[in-house]
């Protein structure tokens, strides 16, 4: 089975690492918290051989004597046999990670993939990227090569992080940039947090725009997320009576952990193909060239139905929803990571995969692939572009579960609203001294990332406006 990298970076990429570990373990049946439900019990009916339980840990964790006996079934079964998690945290302030490092998973994170600073990068990118990017650049390639030498299959890099704030925005993309320098045939996988328009950082415009001139640039595949999105999903979880009654709703949980719930079950399920076995595996290398189509057009909408609030406890969902809702939840507008509907009327599908885990069949799939078919709008060389997977181990708590990725060139409205939001500051160069300061950084940059995003706008829309070749549907010899 295929190895990932975590590489969790700044607030937010840490705290959605730290919603990610526990989910993690449970997908192995590995108890974080007293449930007193018997997890290990109830993956192991989805897992015909123990050792398919044993490789697929393999993924995440390190095992220092690479046991094959897997009989973990809590955290401190991991702490005795000093299991690791293949995990990297960087942050330049120490107090996201600092509270890691007293919980109850810190002997599951090598002290020596930490990274951390004070005081942070100011909400600036400048800062994160050449500052803290130059000043670390060694240490950081350490770091990374000390994981990677730990992998004998290292299939992908997943990074996390936001775009709206200094260090994951800027030192998170100058870390895509070494890993493609030093690491150019693994996969770059990135799931970001776009800022909204209601934002909590002043300068997110500016940092968003650079960002995303690197993501494009560096990145194998991105899944943007909105935190409204987020909101929006754990709101209409929240309302939905049934839901609540299934759904364990800790309402004293920190602000953040229930949305980054949804984007870490987004991330489980994406490499879950590569991780466990199916009779349609799915592999990841598989979801890139299948998604991506043209290089920089790599941004992948992203949707997992049924979503699920809890972090740290599993829920059961009682009297599973019939399959076909679960595929029409997935192509739903409120049910994607992002605030933009891949199916918005003029929009063209580029590609598609819909990965099922569970109790699910090809014939599920395959029916259900073709309703997709009938309702989107392709190019003429996309139509056939849907991709199918189906791994026979579900997520923890879950029957049956879907995740639907979509290559759609309605992206190009996120960008527009980062271009759109951009301008606005710009136009009164508000802030820009911050960045001008920082040495390495020059004005022209923002001028220039700007392009880039425009060019990326144009392709889309490019795409979009094609019209295929007009085919007689007689034809007369
Ligand atoms: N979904 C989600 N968003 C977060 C989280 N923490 C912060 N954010 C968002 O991330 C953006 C701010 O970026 P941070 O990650 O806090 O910034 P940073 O990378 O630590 O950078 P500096 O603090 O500037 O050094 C804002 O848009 C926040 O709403 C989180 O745990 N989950
Ligand atoms: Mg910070």
């Amino acid at each position: 089975m295929s190895q990932f990298i975590t590489i969790q970076v700044g607030q937010c990429g840490n705290q959605i690492g730290s919603a990610f570990w526990p989910l993690a373990l449970h997908e192995y049946g590995i108890e974080t918290a007293n449930t007193g439900v018997n997890l290990l019990k109830i993956q192991r009916n989805y897992v015909k051989n123990i050792d398919d339980l044993s490789d697929a840990f393999h993924s995440f964790f390190v095992i220092p004597d690479n046991s094959h006996d897997f009989c973990f079934k809590t955290v401190n079964d991991l702490r005795r046999a000093k299991v690791k998690a293949r995990a990297i945290m960087i942050d330049m302030e120490d107090s996201v990670i600092g509270s890691q490092r007293k919980g109850p998973l810190r002997d599951l994170f090598d002290q020596k993939c930490i990274v951390t600073n004070y005081p942070g990068s100011a909400n600036n990118w400048a800062m994160g990227h050449y500052t803290y990017g130059n000043e670390y650049y060694e240490r950081l390639e350490d770091t990374i090569r000390l994981s990677v030498e730990k992998c004998s299959r290292l299939h992908g890099f997943l990074l996390m992080h936001s775009v709206g704030g200094g260090t994951g925005s800027g030192l998170g993309t100058a870390i895509l940039k070494l890993l493609a320098d030093n690491y150019p045939v693994i996969d770059r996988l990135v799931s970001c947090i776009y800022p909204t328009v209601m934002q909590d950082v002043v300068t997110a415009p500016y940092n968003a725009l650079l960002a995303t001139q690197e993501l494009i640039e560096y990145a194998t595949c991105v899944f943007p997320i909105e935190n409204t999105s987020l909101l929006d999903i754990c709101d209409a979880q929240l309302k939905k009576k049934e839901n609540i009654d299934q759904i364990n709703y800790n309402i004293s949980c920190k602000p953040f952990q229930d949305m980054n719930s949804i984007i870490v079950n987004m991330l489980l399920h994406l490499t879950s193909g590569s991780r466990f076995p199916g009779s349609l595996n799915m592999d990841m290398n598989e979801i890139a060239t299948n998604l991506v189509a043209y290089p920089k057009l790599h941004y992948i909408f992203s949707s997992v139905s049924p979503a699920t609030l809890t972090a740290s406890t599993m829920c059961t969902l009682k009297g599973a929803k019939l399959l076909d809702e679960l595929f029409s939840n997935a192509w739903s507008r409120s049910n994607q990571l992002i605030k933009v509907d891949p199916l918005q009327l003029g929009s063209k599908i580029l590609s598609g995969a819909h990965i099922a885990r569970g109790n699910c069949f090809i014939s599920d799939l395959k029916r259900n692939v073709e309703r997709f078919q009938r309702k989107i709008t392709c190019t003429e060389w996309s139509r056939e572009a849907m991709k199918i997977g189906l791994c026979s181990v579900p997520p923890a708590g879950h029957s049956t579960s879907l995740l639907c990725l979509l290559n759609s060139t309605s992206m190009h409205l996120l960008f527009k609203n980062v271009i759109k939001q951009f301008v606005t500051l710009y136009k009164r160069k508000a802030h820009v001294y911050h960045y001008t300061q920082v040495r390495g950084f020059e004005e022209a940059h923002f001028v220039d990332s700007q392009e880039i995003v425009l060019n990326l706008i144009a392709q889309y829309t490019e795409l979009q406006n094609q019209i295929g070749p007009k085919i007689s549907r007689l034809q007369i010899i």
